[in-house]
């Protein structure tokens, strides 16, 4: 259907770890603009690989900091070119690669205050950051932090119970701990420090702009029940560091409003307001639409990973992550991520199927749901839920025994099977309670990889084909805050979005599957765990 140009718009945006990327929606929940900078190709200049550095230690993965606000201009400038209406914006939100940090220098508040609408953002912002390469999620070299965190706070489930997460090598505030003891000097001139979320809002807002309490728990600083900055979690970081941080928000705030720079520049409202920016997690949470509690998503793709909205977290030190919830205040998003996805199901399928999608699921129609007994963990990339690291297959049979091989097609439903009841256990274990399950990704077409996820989770799955989850998510929650924002009041997402397509439902669980399921997961646990204890 055609856009009608006297409707408002609504702009998402995503900076993600390779590009930067747009989706302009109208009220109806339509499709106006897409548009989106690809860092390696687009700003060749930064000399980056999948939009990153990564260190000679093997551990340190950064991106230069004046590489994002390049492919804010650059996006701008082509939107403008292609002849998107800026003027019909109303409000926008955004979506920032999760845990990454940008370190602003003394005076960068100013300088964020004064941009000069004839200058592009790249030589105004030349000079504003403390730390030129920001460390991002890819980051593991903050061991040390980690270790001294836990220990501060009372080992790692205190330190889930507080922050929603144990420790984590790439979560902010072991990156910032690690900035401070190794740069000092950089630390001390820092005026500011955003997340790459918080980061993109305040050079539109021309301003520091608040983290928002669904990407500020991905860094060991937030109190995830109080949804502000713990104390305690502060001091085991850096000193004078809450001022440094702002205040957190709920996400749906309208934290500002369209700096001059943007008005004069491509022509926005300056009436045109900021929607706190989130995580691209979170985001992706809104662009999926999981509004109750037990709504969850399951990404089939090269890695697995599962999130969802929920009331009650259980944040666990051995997995998963809880975050506050992008639409919901009140609410939680816990979320759990595997590194053995698709390359490992695409392993079987060329070992011990006939290399083919088809000899995959002929094996999967020929096994019987538990495949009589035997059980399989498929290691192939150094697992991180649960955390194995040595890659390897381990069978079971249905005596408990640990066996070489299984007969045929046995192979290829234990490696699906065994995922799933891995989700089932360890999404369980931090309170996701799936009563409706969303399924993208790659493998998400597969009916017989389907079938199997409905059965070991007893509940409805349904598919959604959308590429672009995150930016499309920002796009929602900026007319989410908007809509909020126009009514005083907090509006339930699920009003903003009422008239969103119905998604295609794809598999009802077979209750008796499920039953069979739910006996065997006794034994994937004992399993799982001789595995992990090597
Ligand atoms: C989540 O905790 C992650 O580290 C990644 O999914 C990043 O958000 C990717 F941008």
């Amino acid at each position: 259907m055609m856009n009608d140009p006297a409707q408002p718009l609504f702009l998402g945006l995503d900076s993600s770890t390779q590009s930067l990327k747009a989706v302009a929606i109208d009220a109806d929940l339509r499709i106006a603009h897409e548009e989106s900078v690809n860092f390696d190709a687009d700003l060749p200049d930064f000399d980056t690989q999948g939009g990153v550095h990564h260190g000679s230690d093997g551990l340190t993965v950064t991106s230069p900091t004046l590489m994002w606000v390049a492919a804010l201009d650059q996006l701008l400038a082509r939107m403008q070119s292609a002849g998107f209406e800026f003027s019909r914006v109303v409000a926008i939100s955004g979506s920032g690669q999760q845990h990454g940090s940008v370190f602003l220098r003394r005076g960068a508040r100013q300088t964020l205050a004064r941009l000069d609408p004839d200058k592009p953002l790249r030589v105004l912002l030349a000079e504003a950051f403390s730390v030129a390469d920001s460390p991002i999620w890819m980051d593991s070299s903050t061991g040390t932090q980690c270790a001294q965190r836990e220990e501060a706070l009372g080992g790692a489930q205190a330190t889930a119970d507080l922050t929603g997460s144990r420790a984590y090598e790439r979560f902010t505030g072991n990156q910032i701990a690690k900035v401070y003891e190794t740069q000092p000097a950089a630390y001390e001139e820092t005026e500011r420090i955003c997340l790459v979320s918080s980061f993109i809002s305040s050079m539109l807002a021309g301003d520091y702009v608040s983290i928002d309490a669904a990407d500020g728990a991905g860094m060991n600083l937030m109190d995830i029940r109080g949804r502000t900055w713990s104390q305690p979690a502060l001091d085991c970081t850096a000193p004078d560091l809450r001022s440094r941080l702002g205040a957190v928000v709920a996400s749906h705030t309208v934290v500002g409003a369209i700096h001059p720079y943007y008005v004069n520049r491509y022509g926005l409202l300056p009436t045109c307001k900021i929607i706190a920016f989130s995580g691209d997690n979170p985001c992706s949470l809104a662009g999926l639409r999981l509004q109750h509690s037990g709504d969850i998503a399951i990404s089939l793709g090269t890695s697995d990973t599962m999130f969802g909205s929920l009331t009650d977290p259980q944040p666990s030190a051995s997995e998963g992550h809880i975050f506050g919830n992008p639409v919901d205040p009140e609410g939680y998003m816990a979320m759990v991520c595997y590194k053995n996805g698709s390359l490992t199901r695409e392993h079987v399928r060329d070992h011990f199927a006939d290399g083919t999608w088809d000899g995959f699921n002929n094996a999967l129609a020929r096994t019987p749901p538990g495949n009589n007994g035997a059980i399989g963990l498929y290691i192939k990339e150094p697992e991180i839920t649960p955390p194995i690291l040595k890659p390897g297959i381990h069978r079971f049979d249905s005596s408990g025994s640990a066996v070489d091989a299984f007969g045929d097609g046995a192979d290829v439903r234990a490696v699906v099977e065994g995922q799933f009841l891995s989700m089932r256990l360890h999404g369980g274990n931090i309170g996701i309670q799936p009563e409706s399950i969303l399924a993208t990704g790659g493998a998400s077409a597969n009916e017989a990889i389907v079938r199997v996820l409905s059965d070991v989770f007893g509940a409805p799955v349904y598919t959604a084909e959308i590429p672009d989850t995150a930016s499309l998510g920002a796009a929602y929650r900026a007319l989410h805050g908007w809509r909020c924002q126009q009514a005083a009041a907090f509006v339930p997402f699920s009003d903003v979005m009422a008239d969103a397509p119905a998604f295609r439902k794809c598999a009802d669980a077979d209750m008796a599957a499920h039953e069979v399921y739910t006996a065997l997961l006794p034994r994937y646990v004992e399993h799982e765990a001789a595995v992990i204890a090597g």
